[in-house]
């Protein structure tokens, strides 16, 4: 219902080097409605490469960003302040490289990793202030739904990102069960629906009318070019987060918006 239609590619721990040459030149092949924003996300290793081979058309995220400043001391190690952060990439390198977008809070990174609310909360305020665009995701997991609990672990991950963030201009959320993710078992655009409208309606009561109005809500989780045209169709669903899809056909499977 507002904005732009939203497509990104997460291509997760996935690729080589040939791989990824070979998924960019489909994406530069591919033909892309005007009306559609369109991400992907390499992994890390690989942003650099994919800037420099990706039409300008696509814009490029990373998967994650560190929570604080990064370093650009010259000769110098300062614990405590930035940089000393063994194995972590910054908000400002990312943007060096040429990410305009993070993936915060997927949920690989929650329950994989142990990343918790408040840390990815913090994460997505950081980013913000540093003018990277942030595609917060929120979700809750099957025993979470069978409970009945679908809405307050939803609601609860949102506030987590309301409480930190300096402003929601820069925010797509992504609406991913954990339960479709990676497992083929897509949302019904019934369930999906379901959901985003009520994130919608718990931003309009806890941010505000024109946020809630305003802010992309993406569904994510088993996404392919077989049923992205039905979901599409429901009012509240304004993009996707494409995982295993996005590896195989760039070109045909999600880049078209609402017919
Ligand atoms: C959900 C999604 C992309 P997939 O994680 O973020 O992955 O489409 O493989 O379920």
């Amino acid at each position: 219902s507002s904005g732009k239609f939203f497509v990104g590619g997460n291509w997760k721990c996935n690729g080589t080097t040939a791989s990824i040459s070979k998924l960019v030149s489909d994406l530069n092949e591919a033909k892309v409605e005007a009306d559609v924003d369109v991400v992907v996300a390499p992994p890390f290793v690989y942003i650099d490469q994919v800037k420099k081979t990706l039409t300008d058309r696509v814009e490029i995220s990373s998967q994650n960003s560190w929570v604080g400043k990064g370093g650009a001391f010259t000769g110098e190690i300062r614990v405590g302040k930035g940089g000393a952060f063994t194995g972590e990439i910054s908000v400002e390198q990312l943007k060096d490289v040429g990410c305009t977008w993070v993936i915060l809070g997927h949920s690989e990174r929650r329950h994989v990793i142990g990343e918790d609310d408040q840390f990815i909360g913090k994460k997505a305020a950081y980013a913000l202030t540093e003018n990277l665009k942030v595609i917060a995701c929120i979700g809750e997991k099957l025993e979470e739904r069978e409970a009945g609990k679908t809405f307050d672990v939803c609601f609860q991950q949102l506030k987590a990102y309301a409480d930190n963030v300096p402003s929601w201009d820069n925010i797509v959320v992504a609406y991913e069960p954990v339960w479709a993710i990676g497992t083929g078992k897509v949302a019904t655009p019934e369930q999906a629906q379901e959901v985003h409208v009520a994130i919608r309606d718990w931003l309009k009561k806890n941010v505000s009318a024109e946020v809630a109005s305003k802010t992309r809500i993406i569904y994510g989780g088993s996404v392919n070019g077989g049923n992205c045209a039905e979901l599409a169709k429901k009012e509240d669903i304004d993009g996707f987060l494409v995982g295993g899809a996005s590896l195989k056909n760039p070109t045909q499977q999600t880049l078209q918006p609402k017919s």
